[in-house]
């Protein structure tokens, strides 16, 4: 496509979580990209988030990938896209031949658009002929997957974002939706303002954000979450407040159930083990007990667990004792992760799934399927899943591995262990579409794909509401789709039928394929059908509206599943699974004391690859934090705003201590953003062990056993910088990305600035002549230094032996001023500004800017009592309201006595 070709305002989809959320961007004439929310999208109404919000500043195409790149003999040079598809399919097809089809894999990812992912899996599980194809999705939702498998009969969420409005009481499991699903967050708490007499229970070790509207926070031992549902279960039915006439006629298994959640003893018993408020446990039985529209929303402190499956069953256990499914305003309900988590399920991109909801374990199905690929080769067993594929890589027995829209050696847990993985591999083929990332650097062949913006294809949301994500930039340098980049190493190989002239094609055989025997000759009727999709012209593709599955004719669409309480196994009845309550793989003990627990914060997406592009983004949490309770640094000997190491039996990582007031004490919390890109060690899943659910080989990411030490340094520092650095002098470094500069925070061993021209050699100026200021005081321990260019900053670097460096936000503003006059020079030197309350502090609103200072300043000095006075007064809050949780937090502060 031209670029003149290209509309001006394109409806699109935002490319980060599972909410899904409606997207208007527009091209103006300067190239400028503006983002806004479309209010005609069902999913979100609207809304963004600030990451949403902020992905024009994400699209740029510094670091991107932007050729073909091939390592050889660890030297990186371009390559074509001819020599590249060669080197990928001459790769594959010699493995293949030598060693058989399992010892080739693929490791893609819920952020493939459905298109590429339908492709990637026909490619592996029909014409490789194995299903060694795992997706990232396997960290995150496959537990959720197993679930409903188990009690639906096929992978099925029942519900829609609208019964999170209708409920009486939402219980959100494991679940941070204030920072990790805003907009719907947002949908809950205007229902809530709306309708006071509704019930929020928020079940986390933590008190997140998302605590801000709970009635009631359980804040749960971590992996005790299948004794609490349990002891629900057990409680519903002696209170006599199930649905008798619903379990009979549509369930099976209740008694088995029963038998296994009587195990975990009595109600104290169970507030005994998940350490809970007895009271405000029962307070919680009794007001599930009595409200019959319940949502249960659950997220990853319930999936990414060693009894991750069972985490969900106990929860759906409860929902279908009381028929409290399928119904406006009830069921239980997993919220997806990524964009696209959803979609990969429907093309089978988990290693023991096929396509289209068809199980690989079933050989009518398999035949079925092979027979609609016309495939010459069709997988016929269960592939590896992603933790058990890379030890096989790592033992040699897997040779090639294609890795698409992920980046393991960050993501997944003992990362370490990957990296060896892919250190022995033969053939290690990464798409991406930036340069820099772990898993690349460990990468033979890199291949260039579009990224949100130049690509077009549909994704699936938790609500299974399909929405096109469509192009509105062009196609830069030499960057290819994926599903493209796919085909052509299918077709190198010889493959047919991988001849799509775009995504359109592909989506057509994918919602054909979706009808295909379904239902018919006593054969399994999928839930999964989108027949009516099929045959659409491309201009209708093209102008797609969001639309929810099944649609089994056009303009058919299905709101809420199971309504006429049928379910997909084949008697029709939903399965009660029992799940007896176990602990956490891996126990706590003198050596490794406390609980590592790692997730995400509000303003980061994953490994920061793109949302640690944008400054605005950069704000909220400028560095990785080891959250922890005071009381547990007192007892460990680590102390906040310094540096402390976490250890387990696995690896290690640094960062910096905090206490940020809502972890119980025995665990620790730490981001799971920052990469070898963007640390020199601060890779969480490093430290992770890789323990997995036994049924849905989802990893434990919440609960390694660690201890936590001083990480002993003798000065502290930061610098500000127009251009990377490499600073390999410094002990522990992190950065992140800030408004026509990079910020480094630092740490070192060695005596700062005792050498000659140190400060010089960190911020490599070798020019004798250059414009160089600095000072220092070595008794104290302070250095300061700047370089400046034609009268502009380039870099400036401040390293104190005390907690006592000046405001990071006040001297970036010097990166804004076009020549620093002698004043300005004088000040950054005095490392303080002239004017006074320059220092907002850390950024609590991302949207407008405002630090927590700011707004306890406003709050102080204008009395305010309610987060809209804080909006009115200053604008925090008044745009996204992802931060305004932090504001109340605030406001209740500056409330409590002095
Ligand atoms: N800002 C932002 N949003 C995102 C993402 C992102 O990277 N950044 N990623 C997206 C993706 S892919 C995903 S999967 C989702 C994840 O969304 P969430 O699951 O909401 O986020 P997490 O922070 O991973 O973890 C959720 C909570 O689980 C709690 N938890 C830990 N252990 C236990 C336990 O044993 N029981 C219970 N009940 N809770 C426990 C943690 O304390 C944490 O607060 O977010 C999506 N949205
Ligand atoms: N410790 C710990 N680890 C975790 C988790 C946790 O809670 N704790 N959560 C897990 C979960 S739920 C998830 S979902 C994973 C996420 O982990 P990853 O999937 O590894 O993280 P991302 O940074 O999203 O990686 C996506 C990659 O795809 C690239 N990319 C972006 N768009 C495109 C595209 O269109 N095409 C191609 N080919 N590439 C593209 C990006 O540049 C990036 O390198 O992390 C898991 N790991
Ligand atoms: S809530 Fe935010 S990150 Fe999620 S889809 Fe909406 S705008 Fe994107
Ligand atoms: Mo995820």
């Amino acid at each position: 496509m031209k670029p003149s070709a290209i509309p001006t305002t394109v409806k699109t989809t935002c490319p980060y979580c599972g909410v899904g959320c409606g997207v208007k961007a527009q091209v103006g004439a300067d190239g400028a990209l503006a983002i806004a929310g479309d209010a005609d999208h069902p999913a979100s109404q609207g809304r963004l988030c600030v990451k949403g919000s902020a992905l024009g500043e994400t699209v740029g195409l510094q670091g991107r990938l932007l050729a073909p790149m091939l390592r050889e003999e660890g030297v990186l040079r371009e390559a074509s896209w001819d020599e590249a598809v060669g080197r990928v399919a001459d790769g594959f097809a010699r493995i293949v031949a030598e060693h058989g089809p399992d010892a080739v894999a693929l490791y893609v990812s819920g952020q493939l658009l459905t298109e590429d992912y339908y492709v990637a899996n026909k490619f592996m599980k029909g014409f490789i002929g194995s299903a060694n194809i795992d997706t990232n999705s396997r960290l995150c939702m496959s537990s959720a997957v197993a679930g409903h498998k188990r009690a639906f009969g096929e992978d099925l969420v029942p519900g829609c974002y609208e019964d999170f409005e209708l409920a009486d009481l939402v219980v959100l499991v494991g679940s941070n939706a204030a920072w990790c699903h805003p907009t719907l967050y947002q949908r809950l708490v205007r229902a809530k303002e709306a309708r006071p007499q509704m019930k929020v229970v928020v079940i986390d070790p933590r008190r997140t954000a998302t605590c801000d509207i709970a009635d009631l926070h359980l804040p749960i031992k971590p992996g005790t979450d299948v004794w609490l549902f349990n002891g629900l279960l057990a409680y519903l039915v002696q209170q006599k407040a199930v649905d008798s006439r619903f379990i009979a006629e549509h369930t099976a298994g209740l008694d088995d159930a029963l038998a296994a959640a009587a195990q975990g003893g009595n109600l104290l018993d169970v507030a005994r083990t998940c350490r809970v408020d007895p009271q405000q446990l029962l307070a919680f039985y009794e007001l599930f007990a009595r409200t019959e529209q319940v949502v249960s929303a659950f997220t990853m402190g319930v999936n990414q667990s060693s009894s991750g499956a069972d985490k969900v069953n106990s929860i759906i256990n409860c929902h279908l004792a009381t028929g409290r499914i399928g119904r406006p305003g009830m069921g239980p309900f997993s919220l997806t992760g990524q964009p696209n988590a959803m979609g990969g399920r429907e093309v089978g991109g988990l290693a023991n799934m096929l396509a289209a909801h068809m199980e690989l374990d079933d050989a009518g199905q398999r035949a079925l399927l092979q027979a609609f690929w016309a495939a010459p080769r069709m997988a016929d067993k269960p592939g590896l899943k992603a933790v058990d594929l890379f030890q096989a890589i790592e033992a040699g027995k897997v040779k090639a591995v294609w890795i698409m829209a992920t980046n393991p050696l960050v993501s997944l847990p003992d990362a370490d262990q990957a990296r060896r993985a892919l250190e022995k591999c033969e053939l290690v083929v990464a798409s991406d579409i930036v340069l820099g990332t772990d898993t690349n650097a460990s990468a033979h062949v890199l291949l260039p794909a579009l990224g949100w913006g130049e690509k077009d294809g549909t994704v699936t949301n938790s609500e299974r509401c399909i929405s096109r994500q469509r192009a509105f930039l062009a196609a830069p340098g030499q960057a290819r789709p994926d599903w493209r980049i796919i085909c052509d190493v299918a077709r190198r190989m010889g493959f047919r039928d991988f001849d799509f002239d775009g995504p359109h094609a592909i989506f057509d055989e994918h919602a054909r394929l979706s009808g295909y025997g379904n239902g018919v000759d006593g054969g399994r009727r999928r839930a999964f059908d989108i027949r009516g999709l099929a045959g659409m012209p491309r201009a209708g593709y093209d102008a797609l509206d969001p639309v929810q599955w099944p649609v089994r004719s056009r303009g058919e669409p299905t709101v809420r599943l199971f309504a006429d309480g049928r379910f997909a196994h084949p008697d029709g009845r939903a399965r009660f699974v029992p799940t007896l309550a176990r602990a956490p793989a891996h126990a706590l003990d003198a050596e490794f004391p406390l609980v590592l627990n790692t997730g995400r914060v509000r303003d980061q997406w994953h490994t920061m690859t793109r949302t640690g592009r944008a400054p605005t983004l950069a704000q909220h949490v400028p560095e990785p934090f080891i959250d922890m309770h005071p009381q547990d640094a007192l007892l460990w000997g680590v102390k906040a705003g310094e540096l402390a190491r976490v250890t387990s039996r696995w690896g290690a990582v640094v960062a910096r201590v905090q206490h940020g007031g809502g972890i119980a004490r025995g665990s620790v919390f730490m981001p799971i953003h920052w990469s070898g890109q963007t640390a020199s060690d601060a890779r969480v899943g490093a430290v992770v062990n890789p323990a997995v659910d036994p049924v849905s080989g989802e990893p434990e990411f919440k609960h390694t056993p660690v201890r936590v030490e001083p990480f002993g340094v003798n000065w502290y520092g930061f610098i500000l910088s127009r251009v990377a650095l490499p600073l390999l002098e410094a002990a522990h470094w992190t950065r992140v990305q800030g408004n026509g500069f990079i910020r480094y925070e630092l740490a070192g061993r060695t005596p700062a600035a005792q050498a000659a021209d140190w400060g010089r050699a960190l911020l490599r100026v070798e020019d004798e002549e250059a414009d160089w200021i600095e000072v220092e005081d070595r008794n104290g321990g302070m250095y300061r230094a700047a370089h400046l260019v034609d009268g502009r900053i380039e870099a400036c670097l401040f390293v104190s032996r005390r907690q006592d460096l000046p405001a990071r936000a006040w001297l970036a503003g010097m990166f804004a001023k076009e020549a620093l006059g002698q004043g300005d020079r004088l000040q950054l030197l005095s490392g303080r500004a002239k004017e006074p309350g320059l220092d907002a502090g850390p950024t609590v609103c991302s949207c407008f800017g405002v630090g927590r200072k700011t707004i306890e300043i406003a709050i102080r000095r204008h009395g305010l009592k309610e987060a809209p006075q804080v909006t009115a007064c200053i604008k925090a809050g008044g745009n996204c309201g992802s931060c305004v949780p932090e504001i109340r937090a605030l406001l209740a502060e500056a409330a409590l006595p002095a």
